[in-house]
This record gives structure tokens, sequence and C-alpha cells, in this order.
């Protein structure tokens, strides 16, 4: 995916969230990693394994709904093999979710052997959620929930602090603000985050992430394009010309009769996140 230069984007309450998760780890059972199915490596914040520490640790990948499940399924099996990270995959907003506790059965099974041990009563299992932004961190905790206690939207950075949910008599979550990386060595994660919607609309420009995702999607996915917008043959076409084209065929134009090509450029940002252009991946592993 083409690079967006000196991408810097770090507003302050991520800051203080980042450094009050980690005294919030040590004080509960699981860690509960999201990231996106769509682009699992580049929606994966890297200074949260430090976080993290030795706490066990799953990683959720949402969206399952709107992914490429053969490249999902890959990336699964790549953080198995290379990690050894327990990876659970799917739509967030589905009643699996709800029974979280017996898919988390074998990570949380020594806190359940101590307490036996011990003759304890069973405690509630402490299970902090957290990731980037618009991952579905609020979500999940609404799905096991069975209804909305934590404010889910369609935009980067809704949940502004923590919040601890009793989920029946077995589960505690912690709800956390969603945190970006403090910058991008690589400049096409940042292009990723934006088109998922983690990093807010206006910090990088439409028309720039429509190339940028048109150019992607040519190279892998280029029958998605000619379904959806009715385009014959791109094979010839760059970026830019296949977002001219777009424009045409939607009849965006400008007063002169010019192609509008930011007006095309949002469309299919939309389509791409509402999922109009078919289940697809970001990034491969
Ligand atoms: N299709 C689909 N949409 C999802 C899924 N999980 C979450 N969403 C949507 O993604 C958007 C963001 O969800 P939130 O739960 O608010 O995300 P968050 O991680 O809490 O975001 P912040 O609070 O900003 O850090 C919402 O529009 C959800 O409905 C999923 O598995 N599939
Ligand atoms: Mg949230």
């Amino acid at each position: 995916m083409a690079q967006l230069k000196n991408v810097h984007y770090y507003p302050g309450h991520m800051k203080k969230a980042q450094d009050s998760l980690t005294k919030l780890v040590r004080l509960c059972d699981l860690v509960i990693e999201i990231a996106d199915a769509r682009a699992p490596l580049s929606t994966r914040n890297p200074a949260l394994k430090g976080i993290i520490g030795a706490k066990p640790h799953v990683l959720l990948l949402s969206k399952l709904d709107k992914a490429d499940p053969a490249i999902a399924a890959q990336w699964k099996r790549r953080f198995l093999d290379k990690e050894g990270l327990c990876v659970l995959l799917g739509d967030l907003k589905k009643e699996r979710f709800r029974n979280i506790e017996a898919l988390l059965g074998p990570q949380l099974a020594a806190k359940r052997a101590k307490e036996a041990r011990l003759g304890m009563k069973r405690q509630p299992a402490r299970l902090l959620v957290m990731g980037i932004p618009n991952v579905g961190k609020s979500t999940l905790i609404n799905s096991l929930a069975g209804h909305k206690l934590a404010k889910v939207a369609n935009r980067p950075g809704v949940t502004r602090a923590e919040q601890w949910i009793k989920i029946g008599e077995s589960l505690l979550l912690l709800d956390t603000p969603g945190i970006l990386p403090m910058n991008y060595p690589d400049g096409s994660q940042a292009v990723r985050l934006a088109l998922l919607g983690s990093i807010k609309e206006e910090v990088l420009p439409n028309d720039d992430l429509a190339v940028a995702l048109l150019s992607y999607l040519k190279a892998e996915y280029p029958r998605c394009l000619g379904l959806r917008y009715g385009l014959a043959d791109i094979s010839s076409l760059n970026g830019d010309e296949i977002l001219s084209a777009i424009a045409v065929k939607r009849g965006f134009l400008l007063n002169g009769g010019a192609p509008d090509e930011s007006k095309a450029a949002l469309a299919l940002i939309k389509d791409f996140q509402g999922g109009e252009l078919g289940r697809l991946c970001l990034e491969r592993p």
C-alpha cells in the first residue's frame, strides 16, 4: 500500500490512557487485545506488548464479517506460530461472543484451578479489553452484556476513560480508550488505520487515501472494483485514473464537467468501510 510521509497523530488523552494501562494490567487476570481482521498487523499497537508483559493474553480479530476470510485465517495461524498467541476471530456483534468465558476457558483455567486448590469462592474473572481506536472494544462488552452498556460509534476516540463493567457473577470487564502508536515508521500503516476509521477522518486527505486504496485493490482484488462501479478494464489505469473513472461512472462532476475526484474518494472510502466492495483485507501475512 502507498505511504503517506510524516504522519503524526497522538491526541493527549491517549498518552494519559497509556500511562494508566500499565497499572490496570496488574489488576486483571487476562488481557483481550482487539485488532481488526482486515489489517491485523497494522491495527496492533506495538507499545501494548510491553504493557501486557507476561499477563495471559488473547488476540481477538474483529470485523471478520467484513474481512477476507481466507487471509484472516492465515493471520490467525501466523500469530499462533510466531508469537504462540491464542487468536479468536469473528464478528463481535454476533451471539458467539456472549459465551466468551467458555471461549477463554483454557486461559482462565489456572485462575480457576488456584481458587479450587485454596478452597476459595470463585471470583469474577477480570478481563481488560485493549486496542487501538474503533476496533470494537466497547462492542465486545455490549455484546457480552446483551445490551448497550458502553458507548459505541463508528469513529475513533469514543471511549475516553476506563470503565469496569460487571457481566453476571463471573466476569468483570474493563473497557479502555483506544490507543494509537505514537508514530508510524511505515507510512502505509497510517493509511490503513485511516481507511479503517481508527485515525480521525480529518488527519489524512481522503483523496490520497482513496488513491492508495485503489492501487492496492487493483493489485489484490481487481474484480471488486469492476463489480461495484461497472468499470470494464482497469489494468492500464493507475489509482488516480481509476478514481476519475469512478467519478464519471457515478456522475460526480464538477461545474465545468470535470470528474469530482474528492466526492468519488469519499464514496469509495464509505463503500470500503461499509463492506460494499466485498470482504477484503488490507494486508497479507
Ligand atoms: N461489522 C462489524 N462491525 C463492528 C464489529 N465490531 C465493532 N464494530 C463496529 O465498529 C465501530 C467501532 O466500535 P466500538 O466498539 O465503538 O470501538 P472501540 O474499540 O470501543 O473504539 P474507541 O472507544 O474509539 O477506542 C462501531 O460502529 C461498531 O458497531 C464487528 O465485528 N463487525
Ligand atoms: Mg470504545
